[in-house]
């Protein structure tokens, strides 16, 4: 049914905000709905993408600093799913202890989140794969989730410069085969990229 442009949009169109949650455990019991998460260093567009996919200018919280999402944000999708927006990691300029809650706060929820099918892991086009990243490749991997890449904010390097960033991360996901699905890409203001990314969460509630 949702396959075309139109209907997806319609399928997203139908959201609403669940909670905010400091940490794993202290969701409370949710509707059984199949989870997908975005994750990825600070900054990197994972609010920003929330709010392109459902077509709403302020579910998620976005802000030109980073540090913006603090805590677990769970939206429902048309009743169907659940879309997680966690923090971001690898932020500087916060101090050391507050990163480390961060980062044990997304280490939870990746490691016990019984509900979790599919985790969209977000690289910014321009920056590419930081060793923060890798760490994160690693707890995928070991934890045994399914993840797809998004290369988000592509409207800022040239096409040249994209595929050799697709190519790049490629290879590197020789190492992940077991848990890499896709790599997609993204860009917030004409909309490139998020009809593929739209159909493959739809397919994840089904
Ligand atoms: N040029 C460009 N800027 C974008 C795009 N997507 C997001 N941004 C900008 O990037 C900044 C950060 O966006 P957020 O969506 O708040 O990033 P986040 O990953 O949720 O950040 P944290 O919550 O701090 O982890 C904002 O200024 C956005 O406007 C994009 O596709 N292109
Ligand atoms: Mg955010």
């Amino acid at each position: 049914m949702a396959s075309s442009n139109k209907n997806l949009n319609i399928f997203f169109a139908k959201n609403k905000f669940v909670g905010s949650f400091e940490s794993q455990d202290k969701i409370p019991l949710l509707k059984a709905h199949n989870e997908c998460c975005f994750i990825g260093r600070s900054n990197v567009g994972k609010s920003s993408l929330i709010n392109v996919l459902t077509k709403t200018k302020k579910l998620a919280k976005t802000s030109k600093t980073p540090g913006r999402t603090q805590a677990i944000n769970i939206f429902e999708i048309n009743n169907k799913l659940n879309l997680v927006d966690l923090p971001g990691y690898g932020y500087a300029k916060v101090s050391k202890v507050a990163r480390e809650n961060l980062m044990t706060l997304i280490q939870e929820y990746i490691e016990y989140r019984d509900k979790l099918d599919h985790v969209f892991l977000l690289i910014d086009s321009k920056v590419g794969i930081k060793n923060s990243d890798i760490d994160m490749l690693d707890l995928l991997s070991d934890c045994s989730r399914k993840f797809s890449i998004i290369l988000t904010k592509i409207d800022k390097i040239s096409n040249n410069y994209l595929e050799y960033q697709k190519k790049s991360i490629l290879s590197l996901m020789q190492n992940y085969k077991k848990s890499f699905t896709k790599i997609y890409q993204s860009e917030t203001k004409k909309n490139n990229g998020i009809t593929e990314i739209q159909r493959s969460i739809y397919g994840i509630s089904q």
